[in-house]
């Protein structure tokens, strides 16, 4: 990014910030409170499971692999994960510190882990025959986390959603498929915390394509769906407020969203403390089961999750469990070994805001009240100068016990510091004379760059 450019971002952050309330500008007032837990729980786990694992090719084996669905339907005759535990599931969640869980009650394939007397390509018809959604929700509420479902609108079995306008029939009764699901999954199973919908909206119909003469070609981009089909997710959004007032959405319906997805490493974007967002990615480098999936290295977990939570966001970190319904032992191990950093430093996240110093080359910043969090990501050496802080610090320490020093003066901060012998996270606390709440951001000088 040219400096140019660079000072045009930064400038935009310190007016959205000046506009905003510290934290956030509530897109209303209702949905900041449904999701002032979900702010400070900063890390979840997202489940990917169905009968796709069976093949061990991902998620998307079936549209890949042009499997007809006749035969992609045989499969829920050999679903049957005989070690699923979703007690053990719940546990590793709350082993790696995360406080919510989401699991694909139904991805595009239109397998559906939960009761649905209108479909028979269910986990309860399958050769399992039992709701893995009831069995999920009572063990993640028993473990004391917060209970998320994954639900994609969209379904490949309707050529309604590859046509809308062609097969409007098939359309309709995708659209009805819809509503009934949403209905049973936010009435059928107690309290549900998070609806994380998937391919819904209008942008993901004719698979983000347009049809003309016969021919198909993608959807230019910012060009929306422009036929006659409508997934009436205005109906979908009164019916769910309804039956689960609480609830928080995504953004990847029309309906109104209260917190916003970012997917992938690659997607780690921006400092925006101004709507609640979340980044999405894998473990292993897979969302469904993929039998060749290696783990990610523990650094680069820790990292990702304290580079996101520094911008402003949630991490929802994928397991894609094994057909037999186990997460494979060393994604367990590695969700344990973030537990114990996060039983360490956690203090420096949960219920953190991003900033005042917004990121650098030297890593990020998070606060919690009079106290900053200044996550010294890439040592260069034992110093640190940080930009001038409008607030006195009144006491410097290094959360690791190891000592660390900070020279303040109007030209800004000199931390002295002892690099974390693991390389992961060196966390200096800064504890301030006032509520660094008021504090607008802070850009990276030349020195913390
Ligand atoms: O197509 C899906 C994909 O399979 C996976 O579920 C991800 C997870 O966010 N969402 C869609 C791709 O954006």
């Amino acid at each position: 990014m040219s400096p140019r450019a660079q000072r045009r971002s930064i400038c935009a952050i310190v007016i959205l910030w000046l506009i905003a309330c510290p934290r956030f500008a509530p897109a209303d007032e209702a949905s900041d409170q449904r999701i002032a837990w979900w702010r400070d729980a900063k890390f979840g786990l997202f489940i990917h499971f169905g009968v796709y694992s069976i093949l061990k090719r991902g998620e998307w084996v079936q549209w890949n692999e042009q499997i007809p669905v006749s035969e992609y339907a045989k499969l829920a005759d050999q679903f049957n994960p005989e070690l699923f535990d979703p007690p053990a599931w719940a546990q590793a969640a709350k082993d790696a510190g995360m406080k919510y869980v989401v699991l694909t009650s139904r991805h595009h394939d239109g397998f559906a882990l939960f009761n649905d007397p209108q479909s028979d390509f269910t986990s309860v018809k399958s050769a399992f025959k039992r709701d893995i959604v009831a069995e999920y929700v009572k063990a993640v509420r028993a473990a004391g986390l917060r209970v998320g479902l994954y639900y994609s609108p969209l379904d490949w079995r309707f050529p309604g959603f590859f046509f809308p306008d062609l097969y409007r029939d098939s359309a309709i009764a995708m659209r009805d498929q819809y509503l009934r699901q949403v209905k049973l999954l936010t009435t059928n199973y107690g309290k549900i915390d998070i609806l994380w919908f998937d391919g819904g909206g209008v942008d993901w119909l004719g698979f983000n394509g347009v049809t003309f003469n016969g021919g198909w070609h993608a959807r230019p981009a910012g060009k929306h769906y422009s036929g006659g089909f409508s997934w009436q997710d205005d109906r979908m959004y009164a019916q769910l407020r309804q039956d689960q007032p609480d609830v928080i959405i995504d953004n990847r319906t029309d309906a109104p969203a209260d917190f916003y997805t970012r997917e992938g490493d690659g997607a780690l974007g921006n400092f925006d403390n101004q709507q609640p967002w979340e980044l999405c990615t894998t473990l292993a480098g897979a969302w469904g089961y993929q039998a060749n999936a290696k783990v990610k290295p523990l650094d680069q977990c820790i990292r990702l999750l304290v580079k996101v939570v520094g911008r402003g966001g949630n991490l929802l970190l994928n397991v894609g469990p094994r057909p037999d319904g186990v997460i494979d032992p060393p994604q367990v191990q590695r969700l344990h070994e973030i537990g114990d950093w996060l039983n360490a430093n956690g203090q420096s996240i949960y219920a953190t805001c991003a900033g005042p110093f917004l990121p650098g080359h030297f890593g990020v910043s998070t606060y919690h009240r009079n106290t900053i969090y200044v996550h010294i990501l890439n040592p260069e050496g034992t110093t640190l100068g940080l930009p001038p802080l409008p607030a006195k610090v009144v006491q410097c320490r290094q959360l690791d016990g190891q000592k660390a020093t900070c020279d303040q003066s109007e030209q800004g901060l000199k931390l002295t510091f002892t690099p974390d012998v693991k390389g992961l996270d060196t966390i200096i606390l800064l504890q301030l004379d006032q509520n660094a709440a008021g504090i607008r951001p802070i850009p990276p000088s030349n020195d913390s760059n």
